[in-house]
């Protein structure tokens, strides 16, 4: 085995351990911080994807999620909570604030109009 047949190997693991690290590892999580008024608050970036896109609120307090859009791309321009009855269209390059309280505990997840971009909101009990 020469150097170059070495670094195939060491090359191949390696992108064996990203693929495994993109797709089941942890996720950026984000605990919503409690504002003045009680209101859980968090900012989340949209841009090719949700940042945080893992949020954890507390059940039965009032959440705002303040969703910046940081692009055009047509594939973002709505954010749904489908378990929430909840489809609100982000501008671009605006923040748009999505208020609620959320009456069940569980994890929930939110995405794009399309249903590609996704996030998870956790809701812990009450
Ligand atoms: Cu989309």
């Amino acid at each position: 085995m020469d150097a170059s047949e070495i670094g195939v190997i060491v090359g191949g693991v390696a992108l064996i351990a990203f693929i495994l690290w993109y797709f089941f590892g942890e996720r950026e999580k984000a605990v919503a911080a409690e504002g003045a008024g009680g209101v859980q608050e968090i900012k989340v970036t949209v841009k090719g994807g949700y940042s945080p896109d893992v949020i954890v609120v507390k059940q039965g307090r009032p959440v705002r999620l303040d969703f910046y859009r940081d692009e055009t791309s047509s594939c973002s321009e709505q954010v749904v909570f489908g378990d929430f009855g909840i489809a609100r269209d982000l501008p671009a390059y605006q923040t748009t604030a999505i208020e609620f309280t959320p009456d069940k505990a569980g994890e929930f997840t939110f995405a794009c109009g399309m249903n590609m971009l996704r996030g998870k909101l956790i809701v812990t009990p009450a």
